[in-house]
């Protein structure tokens, strides 16, 4: 039976390192390269500790603490400087044990611990990948009260319910997995509007340096700025793209380009963030209807602010900032994370943050046979995984 082995935590120099052992052999492994300060021969039962050496040749490679997480799961804690972690490695290979990546390991060890129970396998494997502390707790949550407790409950009652309700609450639960998805994966949000409108100005100013030239020449942003963040604990990118400009997409190849740039951005954004200068030339830009309706057609909510408080009228209301002076932006900051419902989320709330997951969703919302409503959700809570 193959044995596995792994570095479960960062490539980088750290102070401690972990190279993890899996499968029947690992204890048999274990003792070939370890001899313990104590000189009692370990036996590498579950919850067990060690304190000594890794050999190799009666050479010490390093000091170590060896912990048994399983019977077949030995951890072995050494110092964290990469070429030491090269070097036990290197030995578990050469006495036939199979290296294999950190995500691989960690679907092995999870599914050894978790089968059949597959949404606790995806929870172990997918939340070290979670961008926020609330997307961290949505996915450990899942495996307990969440997706699982609401995928029993509704095989449970499959017979007793109607299948126009089941179709609902699985739309419920799919339309808050993408609310989930932001806490999970971070939010993308894209700087459009007219030049010189204060896009970059203002995406510096969020940022708190200078990451976006900004100048009084239309159409200096060309090519996408992007910073990530975390502000009020969510993870966030935003994108500086170019002023969206009739004259600039008739313009040359570059400037035709950045446009055509500018809008995928928005097609891949969760939200848009509509720059306007709160001065008369942000007037002009409405009137070009079609690039206004070319934003709307993306269908993503929209938060417009008006910028340049500082010099502007202020003769119409509306969300008025000033970017130059870092003036307004905590409550536009406060408004977009509304407009996206996320404070309130509920973290126990049952969502999918697989895409396994949201597939046998998107089924269940479609289906009408009982059986097949009931193969699904078993396929939910105890389908085999590839690796
Ligand atoms: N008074 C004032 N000027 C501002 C403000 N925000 C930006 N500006 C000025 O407006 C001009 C254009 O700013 P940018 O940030 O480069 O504008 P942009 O929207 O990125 O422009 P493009 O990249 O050309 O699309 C610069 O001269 C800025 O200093 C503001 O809040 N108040
Ligand atoms: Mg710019």
């Amino acid at each position: 039976m193959t044995c596995y082995a792994a570095l479960t935590t960062s490539k980088s120099c750290t102070a401690i390192a972990a190279v993890e052992i899996l499968g029947a052999k690992a204890g048999n492994f274990a003792a070939k390269i370890f001899k313990p300060a104590n000189n009692k021969k370990p036996d590498f039962m579950q919850g067990s500790f060690y304190h000594g050496q890794i050999f190799s040749d009666e050479q010490i490679i390093d000091d170590v603490v060896i912990a048994c997480q399983g019977n077949d799961n030995i951890i072995i804690n050494c110092h964290g400087n990469p070429l030491i972690v090269k070097n036990i490695l290197a030995i578990l290979k050469g006495l036939g044990v199979k290296i294999i990546a950190p995500e691989k390991f960690l679907q092995l060890k999870s599914q050894n611990i978790y089968q059949p129970d597959t949404i606790a396998i995806e929870s172990l494997m997918m939340h070290p990948l979670a961008k926020s502390i609330d997307g961290i707790k949505i996915i450990m949550n899942q495996s307990s009260v969440g997706l699982k407790k609401w995928a029993q409950a509704m095989l449970y009652n499959v017979e007793k319910t109607d299948d126009v309700k089941i179709r609902h609450q699985s739309l419920i639960v799919l339309q808050n997995s993408r609310i989930a998805d932001l806490l999970i994966n971070g939010i993308k949000v894209v700087l459009t509007g007219p030049p010189n409108s204060g896009k970059s100005t203002l995406l510096n100013c969020i940022a708190g340096q200078s990451k976006s030239i900004v100048s009084d020449i239309e159409g200096t942003t060309r090519d996408w700025v992007s910073v990530q963040c975390i502000i009020k604990s969510y993870f966030t990118e935003f994108i500086d793209t170019a002023g969206i400009s009739p004259a600039l997409a008739a313009g040359g190849k570059i400037d035709s380009q950045s446009q055509q740039a500018a809008k995928q951005m928005i097609k891949n954004a969760h939200m848009v963030l509509l720059v306007l200068d709160g001065t008369s030339q942000s007037r002009q830009w409405f009137e070009h209807e079609s690039l206004w309706q070319g934003i709307l057609n993306y269908d993503k909510p929209i938060l417009t602010v008006l910028n340049k408080a500082d010099i502007a009228k202020k003769d119409s209301g509306g969300l008025w900032i000033s970017a130059l002076n870092n003036d307004g932006i905590d409550l536009v900051i406060e408004k977009m994370f509304e407009t996206l419902k996320l404070p309130d989320f509920d973290v126990t709330l049952p969502v999918c943050f697989t895409d396994r997951q949201i597939e046998l969703l998107g089924r269940l919302t479609k289906e009408k046979s009982k059986q097949t409503i009931a193969g699904l959700l078993n396929n939910l809570l105890n389908q085999e995984l590839s690796i």
